[in-house]
């Protein structure tokens, strides 16, 4: 089954640039996705093309309209086969994060709406959005950046989507934990030398700090994340190791 997206949005092309390259731009080439786009300026019902208008109770700033909206929300689901889902993003939505990016990723037909200035009347999230999400504690000035994150993390998840080396990227999320660091050529530069062991061709022992060097970053920059994770007894060894080389113990 194709997996769709459609994003309604006043900015069709800030959309459409992003989208065409890399990771998401092969899944479209590749037919895996398929991606729609409506310019909600199409569903205006004034003269003059505008679809919002000024927050009843006053002060500054406007608000998306219901009957524009809804009317695209309508045609994006016509033209789609099978369920839609219609996502609204805004600082008020729930934690968008990779185990919500692995819910969704089975929802036959995403439905994005991108918000501007004040957002969008209240009746439309009450009754004609399905769910409301945050890409994280800021204001951005529209849903267009949100709506591409939704996609390309959503995408990223859909098997034949990454080739097998670049799989290995969506694990360390996966798996609960920020990823290890990683080093290339050359192995000295300036003094400063990649870990001994990356070079020593000893894959056990390369995955064992890998692990250890994953969990200790977690713990340090993120304790939020291992909170409510199992870790093993030896996950519990190799934290207790990286905490005591690198003088947290
Ligand atoms: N943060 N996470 C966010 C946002 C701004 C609708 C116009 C966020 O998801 N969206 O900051 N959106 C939009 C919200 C009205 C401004």
């Amino acid at each position: 089954m194709i997996k769709q997206f459609t994003v309604i949005t006043l900015f069709p092309e800030f959309i459409s640039d992003y989208l065409r390259i890399g990771v998401v731009g092969s899944a479209v080439d590749k037919g895996i996705i398929k991606l729609n786009l409506i310019d909600l300026r199409d569903f205006s019902v004034a003269r003059n093309g505008r679809i919002d208008d000024s927050s009843y109770g006053g002060g500054p700033g406007m608000v998306f309209a219901v009957p524009p909206v809804r009317a695209a929300i309508t045609s994006a689901k016509i033209n789609a086969s099978g369920d839609s889902h219609v996502m609204y993003m805004s600082p008020q939505g729930t934690c968008f994060d990779q185990a919500r990016v692995e819910d969704l990723r089975d929802l036959e037909h995403i439905i994005i709406l991108a918000g501007r200035y004040e957002g969008i009347d209240q009746r439309l999230i009450d009754q004609d959005v399905d769910s409301e999400w945050s890409v994280g504690d800021y204001v951005l000035s529209g849903g267009e950046l949100p709506s591409l994150i939704v996609i390309d993390a959503i995408t990223r998840t859909i098997p034949g989507v990454l080739g097998s080396d670049e799989s290995a990227k969506n694990d360390s999320f996966s798996n609960g934990l920020l990823d290890f660091p990683h080093y290339t050529r050359p192995a000295v530069i300036e003094g400063a030398q990649v870990p001994q062991v990356l070079l020593s061709g000893n894959h056990l022992e390369i995955a064992r700090w890998r692990r250890k060097n994953a969990l200790g970053r977690t713990y340090v920059e993120r304790p939020d994340l291992l909170s409510n994770k199992f870790l093993s007894d030896g996950d519990r060894e190799l934290l207790r190791e990286f905490l005591q080389e690198n003088d947290f113990l």
